[in-house]
């Protein structure tokens, strides 16, 4: 693998220090199910001990850089130009219920661009890495987006609507839409992962709206990297960390727009 900045070794070195209680910690969700209580306040400790590993190295390599972080919020606001975006476990719900499909989600950001980004499935191992100009990686293995040209054929990826999202009817008549124009729709429940496998083929595109830019933007640049085509459609400019997200391969992405009910 070609990819050796000092920030993408960084990023690495810290998801998997903070993998090792994240795993931990899924290990007693099963016994936790059981329980009354449920799961629930656990899955927020775990949420926020990983964002503080996570957080805390950062910190010691580069203590004046910003971080945007889920749980935590901005740190050192003031620093516009190099920022560290974070997403603990995306795909919490997941996580809650004992599935192995959520990941940890690392992005560095330069001038406002994203430089490199990691997605780290820590149960089974898979971790997705790229880094501007260098290409993106499953593992050692160098990846590509899928390269179906016809958008019947192809296998979309989408989430939401969140459960307290006001524009359900929307996002259901958009699924509607897209189900009855593609081969078939997946709902796998991790923004990251979605991006990640769409980044290594194992679905052909992937929409959704209501996300927050933690849960993407270190998917922005494994597909950008594989080839994939992103965009962005309905923008809030007084909140440009929300987002709503087409991504796909080249091929079908602009079919796939079509099929968004914008
Ligand atoms: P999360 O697991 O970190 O909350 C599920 O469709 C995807 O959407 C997950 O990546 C989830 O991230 C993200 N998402 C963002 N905001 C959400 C919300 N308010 N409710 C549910 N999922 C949300
Ligand atoms: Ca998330």
């Amino acid at each position: 693998m070609r990819l050796n900045s000092p920030q993408i070794n960084l990023i690495i070195k810290v998801c998997m220090k903070a993998s090792r209680s994240l795993i931990r910690d899924f290990g007693e969700i099963e016994n936790l199910q059981v329980s009354t209580k449920g799961p629930g306040d656990f899955v927020t400790s775990a949420d926020k001990r990983t964002e503080k590993i996570l957080i805390e190295e950062i910190q010691k390599a580069h203590p004046e850089h910003g971080i945007i972080t889920e749980e935590t919020g901005i740190i050192n606001k003031s620093n516009i130009e190099k920022k560290w975006i974070i997403d603990p476990i995306d795909g919490t719900m997941n996580f809650l219920n004992g599935i192995p499909q959520f990941a940890i989600s690392i992005a560095y950001e330069e001038k406002g661009e994203i430089i490199c980004g990691v997605i780290f499935n820590p149960i089974i191992n898979e971790m997705f890495v790229a880094e501007k100009g260098n290409g993106a990686y499953l593992n050692n293995s160098r990846i590509r987006v899928s390269n179906k040209k016809i958008i019947k054929d192809a296998l979309i990826v989408t989430g939401g609507p969140k459960g307290n999202s006001k524009i359900k009817n929307k996002i259901f008549s958009e699924y509607i839409n897209v189900s009855k124009n593609v081969s078939n729709v997946r709902k796998f429940g991790s923004a990251a992962l979605d991006m990640a496998y769409v980044a290594c083929g194992r679905f052909d595109g992937y929409w959704q709206r209501e996300l927050n830019y933690w849960d993407i933007a270190a998917g922005i640049i494994i597909l950008k990297e594989a080839g994939g085509f992103i965009n962005f459609f309905e923008e809030d400019k007084n909140n440009p960390l929300k987002k709503n997200i087409i991504a796909s391969n080249s091929n079908i992405h602009n079919e796939l727009l079509d099929l968004i009910s914008k």
